[in-house]
């Protein structure tokens, strides 16, 4: 018996073969990578620098607390600003970049030697390191904490790491490096374009994504140009009294003050405590400072209050005291601050109780909180109910 034969089945068209894709011209070659690998090397310094800066001004070792100085009353906000800007630049920067020398994913054999693959590996780290600092530090300006661990610790231990891969590929590729670092260099002859777009317009365009990106951005710290800060999280200007809140009293877990209960407790070697009456009765000052957040907003203001060192001489601390100051605030990381004795005992130090001329709002700290000269803006406590001499 015969059996029949079972119909045909259409062809399936052949797939192609699993070739590594191949790359010419000249947007993914060397030169293009080291024209945006300086940038991008220069973007990454200044926010490594500005970013040390800023954590040990935040959060100094004990032998550094008291030596920190209090001026210039401007150089947080330099930091801090110079720190978000060159970390915002930086990621288009790290965009082209990432593109320009992607086609090495491709390369044929993976490795080929043991030098070989732990340089790949050291590019992995350095791409990984610098991904993630450049993008929780983003979220981090927005307030968004989308991972189960503490955003500080973590974004600078990586910087460590990051400046660690960058060091180590600069001196890797130290050869490539210079020969490709001005056009004039052997090896990078200038032939015309055969096709696709040139490398002038690629590097034109990466600028101009910086220049954007820094100009919609920047006038959140750098009030001159505010009236373009349209994509930063914060506006200067916005917010109770034409000055944003971080915190505020309801996230703080404050529903109100009570004029009636409040007291300043100042203690020392002889301690006391004031009644909101008696602390506006004493000698008053008016001081321009900033508060500059370390999430990247910064805004000047008037302020008026009582100096901090007058407080404290009162309780009868000796010239060059540090201070701990406590806030009505339940809970929440920014409770209990230490100033050493710089910023203590600087004249702009207040215990301010106005801000532009008026009585503090709840969300700027009412009915008392401090304002020093040249600090991170978490260090600007609100809500004070207790100094003590340390
Ligand atoms: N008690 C207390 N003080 C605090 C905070 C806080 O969470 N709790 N936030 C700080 C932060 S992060 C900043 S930037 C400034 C902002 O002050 P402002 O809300 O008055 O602008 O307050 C600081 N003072
Ligand atoms: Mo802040």
């Amino acid at each position: 018996m015969r059996v029949p034969r079972p119909p045909r089945l259409p062809r399936l068209p052949r797939l192609p073969a699993l070739a590594p894709p191949t790359f010419s011209g000249r947007l993914h070659d060397a030169r293009t990578a080291t024209s945006l690998g300086r940038w991008l090397g220069a973007a990454i310094a200044v926010c490594f620098v500005t970013g040390l800066t800023s954590h040990y001004l935040q959060h100094p070792p004990g032998w550094l607390a008291d030596v920190l100085p209090s001026r210039p009353t401007w150089g947080y906000r330099l930091t801090q600003g110079l720190h978000v800007a060159s970390g915002i630049a930086a990621i288009p920067l790290l965009l082209a970049k990432l593109w320009t020398v992607y086609p090495r994913l491709f390369l044929w054999p993976p490795m080929r030697s043991v030098r070989h693959a732990l340089e790949r590996l050291s590019v992995a780290v350095l791409v990984a390191a610098a991904v993630f600092q450049l993008f929780s530090g983003l979220l981090n300006t927005v307030q968004w904490y989308p991972w189960p661990f503490s955003f500080v610790p973590v974004h600078f231990a990586v910087a460590w790491l990051l400046v660690g891969a960058v060091v180590l590929h600069i001196a890797v590729k130290y050869p490539e490096i210079r020969a490709h670092w001005s056009r004039r260099s052997p090896g990078t002859l200038e032939l015309p374009a055969a096709d696709g777009p040139d490398r002038r317009s690629l590097l034109t365009g990466v600028a101009a994504a910086v220049g954007a990106v820094t100009l919609t951005t920047v006038g959140q710290s750098f009030t001159p140009l505010k009236r373009f800060d349209l994509l930063a999280p914060r506006h200067p200007d916005h917010g109770p009294q034409q000055l944003p809140v971080n915190r505020t009293a309801a996230a703080a877990g404050l529903a109100g003050v009570s004029t009636v209960h409040w007291r300043l407790t100042v203690l020392g070697k002889d301690s006391y405590q004031l009644t909101l009456d008696e602390l506006t009765a004493l000698p008053q000052h008016t001081v321009t400072l900033p508060i500059a957040c370390v999430e990247g907003w910064s805004k000047s203001a008037d302020w008026t209050g009582v100096r901090v060192r007058d407080l404290l001489e009162r309780a009868g601390a000796r010239p060059g005291s540090a201070v701990r100051v406590v806030s009505l605030e339940k809970r929440g990381a920014y409770r209990v601050m230490e100033m050493g004795s710089d910023y203590a005992g600087d004249p702009l130090t207040l215990l301010a109780l106005r801000l532009n001329g008026q009585v503090l709002s709840l969300d700027h700290g009412f009915p008392a909180r401090i304002i020093a000269p040249n600090r991170p803006g978490v260090l600007q406590t609100k809500w004070v109910t207790r100094m003590e001499v340390m």
